[in-house]
């Protein structure tokens, strides 16, 4: 940030600061039309606008340090629910990508044992916590034969469930049967996913036998599904192996739509929420490529998902490993830009957020440490643990407080300054600049003295971070460190 603007927001704050951001100062454009919700919805979608919860990933935590961690640290801070890897059987291997090839649908996995996996999921129940399990019905392994990690053996289309060859795509193209095209839909629902072996899912046998796993899974306190890959499963086919369970769990549904294919996560909203694989994109160019100005219109930019279908994200597994498009991600290893990525989707309106906690890698390949993640109160070497930062914690207070309250005051300084209230229940202040920001923000807060919840603490409870003053006309006077952020809430 250069000298005349920093002089512009001290010396002319309030009533100037629209004219000092020239055509960069924008006026949130948000939708805050009421629409209740229907009947098949779950509890966590009553907001017009998004959720008030969060969720996060435990990307590969074995079950026992699951269940400690929703009693120990999820529960007691306000985590809604806890995405966790997936839970079948899976083929051998260290690679964290095994997992995602199913040989039976026996709970023993990587993660532990089926009564460990009960264990886990009464467990975090108790503490508040719901389990969304990672559920693959897309496919089996591919092709190739062994032994599971459960002593399961199996076969080129041939495993334990049992699905035999007729259970299976066959769609004779390219000698491979391997996806190429993803602009032909028919190709991209009935080929093979790299040589994962792509489950026949329009055979009612099929769905019969999806649909007890998911209902094995229900059986054990499971309150939700990740559905992955169902872009290669046709949306009537999901609807009709769901319409045979007995319940209607939360669902998200992981379907990447960036545009330009003929399948898009809209199809699938029907049956209930979806990833918003735009959503990344939006975060890179905002905090990367400096351009938080244009967030202001988020939750109406044509080809995103409604506020109340979409599952937001900074980034996932496969993303902060440059894969499924994966260039253009913030990650924990972009430092600071990545924090102030997460406390703006934490504190916009939009969408129902998942926090990614990671372990640390080197190559994409590589599987995660042996050692459990957490010793004592503070997290091993290894995993990276974002979710127990303290400003993911603060902000996950701040959601639930802010709950309902459309975006308000929102004010672009330049390209890496924003500000915006939550109406009268909280206001964030954004510094994504390498300079300090000296500057008066109009907020619609009453005046007082609120902590800064960034830091951690809570606006209750002690403070951890520093106290700052709103003044009787509701102005907020701050110095704002490079790379920092303010957040306030009642
Ligand atoms: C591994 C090997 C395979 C081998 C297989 C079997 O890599 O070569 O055939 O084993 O031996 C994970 C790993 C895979 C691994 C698999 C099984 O990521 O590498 O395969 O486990 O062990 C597509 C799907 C999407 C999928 C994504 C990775 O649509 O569902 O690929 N994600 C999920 C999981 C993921 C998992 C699986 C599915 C499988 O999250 O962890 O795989 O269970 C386009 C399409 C996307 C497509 C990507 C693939 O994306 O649109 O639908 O995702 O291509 O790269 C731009 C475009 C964007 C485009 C992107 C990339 O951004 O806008 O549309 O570029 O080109």
């Amino acid at each position: 940030m250069n000298n005349r603007f920093r002089l512009c927001i001290a010396t002319f704050a309030l009533i100037m600061l629209t004219a000092c951001s020239e055509d960069d100062t924008q006026t949130a454009s948000v939708d805050t039309s009421p629409a209740g919700p229907t009947p098949e919805q779950p509890a966590r979608y009553e907001t017009t606008q998004g959720s008030a919860d969060v969720f996060v990933h435990l990307f590969e935590w074995r079950w026992p340090d699951i269940a400690a961690e929703c009693e120990d640290f999820l529960g007691p801070n306000g985590y809604a629910a806890v995405q966790i890897s997936p839970p079948q059987e899976h083929v051998q291997g260290p690679e964290w990508w095994t997992r995602y090839q199913p040989v039976s649908y026996k709970i023993e996995s990587r993660g532990g044992t089926r009564a460990e996996f009960a264990d886990m999921v009464k467990r975090c129940k108790a503490a508040g916590v719901d389990v969304y399990a990672d559920a693959l019905t897309n496919h089996m392994a591919g092709l190739g034969s062994g032994t599971g990690v459960a002593g399961t053996p199996y076969s080129d289309y041939s495993y334990a469930v049992p699905y035999e060859y007729d259970d299976f795509h066959h769609c004779g193209r390219y000698g491979t049967d391997t996806i190429a095209d993803y602009q032909d839909l028919w190709e991209v629902q009935t080929c093979n996913l790299g040589t994962l072996t792509d489950l026949d899912t329009g055979n009612p046998a099929v769905q019969a036998k999806i649909a007890a796993y998911l209902k094995d899974l229900l059986s054990l306190g499971v309150a939700g599904f990740r559905l992955d890959a169902v872009k290669h499963v046709s949306h009537e086919e999901v609807s009709e192996y769901l319409a045979l369970l007995d319940s209607k769990p939360f669902l998200f549904q992981e379907v990447i739509d960036r545009g330009g294919e003929p399948i898009n996560g809209m199809d699938y909203v029907v049956n209930g929420s979806v990833t918003e694989f735009k959503y990344p994109i939006a975060m890179y160019e905002a905090f990367e490529d400096g351009q938080l100005g244009m967030l202001s219109d988020l939750n109406t930019r044509a080809g995103f998902l409604p506020a109340d279908k979409a599952v937001v994200f900074v980034d996932n597994h496969d993303l902060q490993r440059g894969h499924a498009g994966g260039d253009s991600t913030l990650t924990y290893k972009n430092g600071e830009r990545y924090d102030l990525a997460n406390i703006f989707m934490l504190g916009w309106p939009y969408g129902y957020p998942k926090v990614m906690s990671s372990y640390v890698f080197e190559n994409d390949q590589q599987g995660p440490p042996e050692s459990s993640p957490v010793k004592g109160a503070a997290c091993t070497e290894g995993w990276v643990c974002e979710h127990r930062r303290p400003s993911r914690v603060g902000m996950v207070a701040f959601r639930k407080a802010t709950e309902a309250a459309p975006v308000t005051n929102w004010q672009a300084f330049g390209d890496e300054v924003i500000s915006f209230g939550r109406g009268n229940k909280g206001h964030i202040v954004i510094n994504n600049s390498e300079e300090t920001v000296d500057g008066t923000f109009v907020t619609s807060m009453t005046a007082g003295e609120y902590c800064n919840v960034i830091a951690g603490g809570t606006a209750e409870n002690d403070c951890n971070g520093s106290i700052v003053l709103v003044d009787d006309d509701g102005v907020l006077q701050i110095s704002l460190a490079p790379m920092s952020a303010v957040a306030i809430h009642n």
